[in-house]
């Protein structure tokens, strides 16, 4: 088999919210793979300079664009820049998202809003410009993170849940709409990982955290590591075939129904 269907050597490839954590792992991953990276972000370009930085003392060519997914015009702007500055985006990674953990009856209207809008609309406003310019080049590749939670629910992340399950289901009717055109949309769904995120319920002695590594087949919690072969598969010639797909990553934990503490 050829290695060249895993290698991204002269591919474009725009990851929002590439600064830090699940996004920033993922992003090295196609880095190495040959891929010239664009970094998105949208707290302060203090953020992307260094995460560019980062990515540039790996050996990998990278440049980083402060704008929000959520602000159509924005983006807009933004990828009309990026393809003038650094050219046609061949993959686009559809990272960027928020969690607020708060039970459904005292979540504020407001923040489910902030958490649908970031999390899937974000998706949606993103995608529409690069796509345009991904059919009209001949093709393209989308990945969009989905989540555990695209098939689980769990207390208090109802908006998150919500919003990842659109997300497996807005990949799948991307990739009927634009499966004919070359482009291949799909999903990486990540289990439980050690980020920032997660921290609050990772904590030592946090419940959470030993449940999560007994009821995850594999017995540890991801390392962001854990991601890069998975999206540099489905940003490669070797996923070409692949379309509406969502690769989890999760040690396990979505196969089994867990077994007694005592077993
Ligand atoms: C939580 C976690 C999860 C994970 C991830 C699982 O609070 O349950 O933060 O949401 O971060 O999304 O795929």
């Amino acid at each position: 088999m050829s290695t060249d269907l895993f290698r991204l050597d002269g591919k474009r490839a725009l990851v929002t919210g590439a600064t830090h954590g699940l996004g920033m792992a993922m992003a090295r991953g196609l880095g190495r793979a040959g891929a010239t990276l664009i970094v998105n972000g949208h707290s302060s370009q203090e953020r992307i300079d260094a995460a560019v930085e980062s990515y540039r003392a790996d050996g990998i060519e990278a440049s980083g664009y402060l704008f929000d997914v959520t602000d159509a015009e924005a983006v807009r702007q933004s990828v009309e820049r990026i393809e003038a500055e650094v050219g046609p985006i061949d993959v686009l990674v559809n990272n960027a998202a928020v969690i607020e953990r708060t039970p459904l009856l005292d979540m504020t209207v407001e923040a489910w809003k902030r958490v649908v809008e970031t999390d899937l609309t974000g998706v949606f406003v993103m995608s529409q410009p690069v796509v345009r310019g991904m059919i009209e080049r001949g093709g393209g590749k989308v990945i969009n993170i989905c989540s555990m939670m695209s098939e689980l629910g769990r207390d208090s992340v109802g908006a998150y849940a919500a919003a990842k399950g659109g997300l497996k289901m807005l990949t799948r009717s991307m990739a009927t709409e634009w499966g004919r055109h070359n482009v291949q949309v799909n999903g990486i769904g990540p289990g439980y990982f050690a980020t920032d995120q997660t921290a609050p319920i990772r904590e030592d002695g946090h419940p959470f955290n030993e449940w999560i590594i007994s009821r995850t087949p594999a017995g540890r919690w991801g390392d962001p590591s854990d991601l890069e072969g998975a999206a540099v598969f489905l940003a490669a010639p070797a996923s070409d075939f692949v379309n509406g797909h969502v690769l989890y990553v999760d040690g396990g934990i979505l196969a089994t129904i867990g077994r007694p503490q005592d077993a």
